[in-house]
């Protein structure tokens, strides 16, 4: 019988949600799968109840031919108390079981992992203590450029949200909690996501080397975002692949690129991660220009002075500085053609970043000059000091 119900349970689950809850909120007795269950039986016995009854009246209180219709009764104390009663304790049940999930999903202790989140047309990108951020890319439908990001089981973790244009929601459907993300405001996200089972009895957990020949154990999540946003709302997705808190810590502890890795390098894992939704660097149409052989041609723009092929003559450096404006500042020089959709990445970018995106979008020009950045050669130096170190350390 239990192992029955069991079964039922499990069934229902599978089909509303697809699969049993892999945070501390949804699981268990205290969790919202059950409190979920509670009122999916309850819904069920009395529909059946109610059903069952009306379905009795109407049969054994049908017209027949010369018997008189019963007199309606017009009171009948007990029974409206009856009624009145137990459907308000059952729903005070429900609504005190679902409180408590819902404060253990706003509440996180303060030893909880703090991790910023940025929602953004149409990307989400995440910033760990550690100044790193996604370096890991994936394929969901249609978009090749999906961030993974990387958070600790079994740990309280606490994402600290906000959007820097229009209003989104972070949605982890397996975790069964989302909350919206705003310009202007933080909001937090707060999960513990279950222990991973390496034991092969759950087939989601994978095992996979990550480069510095580490063996880790992962389960992966799926990110949308679940407020209507735009043109890519559909795309604005992300994985959260949760691993064991040790590997975590490596990971965290891992940079993907620092001031000597080659600044192009940087550059394309920049623009994976944030430009990537709107610019290609094929040549493809995008809701932004590609950067394919962009960078030192000349520009018109909508609402400012072209940028001519004599001023380029004389001032080369110039596309460096259109790029730097253009991601501080993106609606002060609007190219032609295009409408002023970019956001702000005001404060966003690190000076490497900065570099790395300039470094990018030249190497993918065939006008590319080959030489160094001007205005970044204390970066350059730091990074020709760095290398002579590690160089004379070995
Ligand atoms: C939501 C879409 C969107 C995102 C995301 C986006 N851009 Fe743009 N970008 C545009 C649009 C639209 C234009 C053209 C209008 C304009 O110049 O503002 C543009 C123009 C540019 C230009 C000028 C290109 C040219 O050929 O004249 C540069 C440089 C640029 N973006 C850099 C970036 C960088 C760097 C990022 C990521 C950090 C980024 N953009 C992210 C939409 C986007
Ligand atoms: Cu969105």
């Amino acid at each position: 019988m239990t192992a029955t119900l069991a079964g039922i349970n499990d069934f229902v689950i599978k089909l509303f949600f697809g699969q049993k809850a892999d945070s501390l909120v949804g699981s268990g007795l205290g969790g919202s799968d059950a409190v979920f269950l509670f009122i999916w039986w309850v819904s069920v016995f009395f529909f059946v109840l109610l059903m069952g009854i009306m379905g009795y009246c109407m049969v054994k209180y049908r017209r027949r031919e010369g018997v008189p219709a019963e007199p309606s009764p017009s009171h009948n104390t007990p029974l409206e108390i009856a009624w009145s009663v137990i459907p308000s304790l059952l729903l005070a049940v429900m609504f005190f079981w679902g409180f408590n999930g819902y404060m253990r999903a706003q509440m996180a202790p303060s030893y909880a992992e703090q991790i910023d989140l940025v929602g953004q047309k149409w990307a989400w990108s995440m910033t760990y203590s550690t100044g790193i951020g996604a370096s890991e890319f994936t394929t969901l439908g249609g978009n090749n450029n999906v961030p993974i990001f990387v958070v600790p089981a079994e740990t309280p973790v606490r994402l600290r949200m906000n959007s820097s244009d229009v209003i989104h929601a972070f949605w982890v459907p397996d975790f069964r909690t989302k909350l919206d993300v705003m310009p202007n405001r933080y909001t937090p996200y707060v999960f513990t996501a279950n222990a991973l089972d390496r034991s092969g009895a759950d087939e989601r957990v994978m095992t996979a080397t990550d480069k510095n020949d580490n063996e880790f154990a992962y389960r992966d999540h799926i990110v949308y975002c679940a407020e209507y946003c735009g043109d890519s709302h559909s795309e604005m997705v992300a994985v959260l692949r949760v691993v064991e808190p040790s590997y975590y810590q490596t990971w965290l502890n891992t940079p993907p690129y620092d001031a000597v890795t080659p600044p192009a390098e940087v550059g394309a894992l920049v623009w994976q991660a944030k430009c990537a939704v709107c610019h290609t660097v094929d040549g493809g149409v995008g809701t932004g220009p590609t950067w394919k052989d962009a960078w030192g041609y000349p520009r018109e723009f909508t609402n400012a002075d072209s940028l001519t092929q004599e001023t380029l003559d004389a001032r080369p450096d110039e596309w460096d500085n259109y790029i730097r404006e253009s991601i501080i500042l993106p609606g002060a020089k609007v190219k032609a053609g295009f409408a002023n959709a970019m956001p702000s990445f005001d404060g966003q970018l690190s000076d490497v970043e900065m570099r790395g995106v300039i470094a990018y979008m030249r190497s993918l020009s065939d006008r590319d000059p080959g030489t160094p950045i001007p205005g970044y050669e204390e970066l350059e130096a730091e990074a020709a000091e760095l290398e002579a170190a590690a160089n004379g350390g070995e």
